[in-house]
């Protein structure tokens, strides 16, 4: 057999992977969900036509959306992920002893299912008593909370369809409602090289919000492009000037974050400072 899935991003280029078999597909009321073995890659969860995660690389961007602010925030005892149905995120954000509690909103129950069954290495912790699970729609959820969560991460698909509206001002304007005084957001903020108009856009619109906007980088094979985008927002708190380096355990599981990887992500080229004027 030889069959190949791929990935065409902006109607231009491409990923393709070698799949060894297709273990899951369905479509549900939100989207279509696919999962394929690979030899490479090991198992890889694709979404509406896009690679979310892969079982060899999806540690890079989980560490990185979750660590980030959670080692920012002098104490992070409430989070909230709005997606992150795989579980990912929540893994990550359970290395920090601080959480005391942690809501996952995803609005597609079968992401999760499908999470157990073939990502058990990334859905490990939810069945982690401090976190509830709340199957519903992130944009409507956040509306009903004021002053609840010291970190939020937004572990979304591409903006398009249901995640359309998490890239918009007035998302941003309820999770800062959402946030405690000190509060911060990371949110995932795409390809720089495919989708340049998206960063520029969840950049601008967080500025309408937020004082303090800063965007971060990391490496992940999978994703279009390679070099990934995340959004750090802030009440107040810097990532690199209050980011104290001495509350990161020196013995970690990380394979990925650093202390200094926390400050040089911030370190962008030239045409991705650009995006951000
Ligand atoms: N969410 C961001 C993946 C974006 C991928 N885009 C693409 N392949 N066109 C990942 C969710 C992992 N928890």
């Amino acid at each position: 057999m030889d069959l190949w899935f791929k990935e065409i991003d902006a109607s231009k280029s491409g990923l393709t992977f070698k799949v060894e078999k297709v273990l899951f597909s369905q479509k549900t009321p939100f989207q279509r969900i696919d999962v394929f073995e690979t030899e490479f890659y090991g198992n890889v969860l694709v979404l509406d036509g896009c690679v979310q995660i892969t079982q060899k690389d999806e540690f890079v961007y989980h560490e990185m959306l979750a660590h980030v602010p959670l080692y920012s925030h002098p104490n992070p005892r409430d989070v909230l992920i709005i997606g992150g149905g795989d579980g990912g995120t929540a893994r990550e954000v359970f290395k920090h002893p601080e959480v005391g509690h942690l809501d996952l909103v995803e609005i597609d129950e079968v992401v999760i299912e499908v999470a157990r069954r073939y990502f058990p290495e990334v859905s490990c912790e939810l069945d982690n008593p401090l976190l509830t699970i709340l199957p519903t729609d992130g944009i409507e959820f956040i509306k009903t909370k004021k002053d609840a969560y010291d970190v939020i991460l937004v572990d979304s698909t591409d903006p398009v369809g249901p995640a359309e509206g998490l890239i918009t001002s007035t998302f941003y304007h309820d999770a800062f409602q959402a946030l405690r005084e000190d509060g911060i957001i990371a949110v995932q903020a795409e390809s720089p090289f495919f989708y340049p108009d998206w960063v520029t856009k969840i950049h601008q619109n967080l500025r309408n919000v937020f004082p303090l906007v800063k965007l971060y980088l990391s490496y992940t094979p999978t994703y279009p492009g390679g070099l990934w985008t995340f959004a750090y927002a802030s009440k107040g708190i810097d990532p690199i000037n209050d980011f104290d380096s001495s509350r990161v355990p020196s013995t970690t599981s990380f394979r990925y974050y650093t202390p200094s990887l926390h400050t040089a992500s911030f370190q962008l080229p030239a045409f991705v400072q650009n995006l951000c004027r």
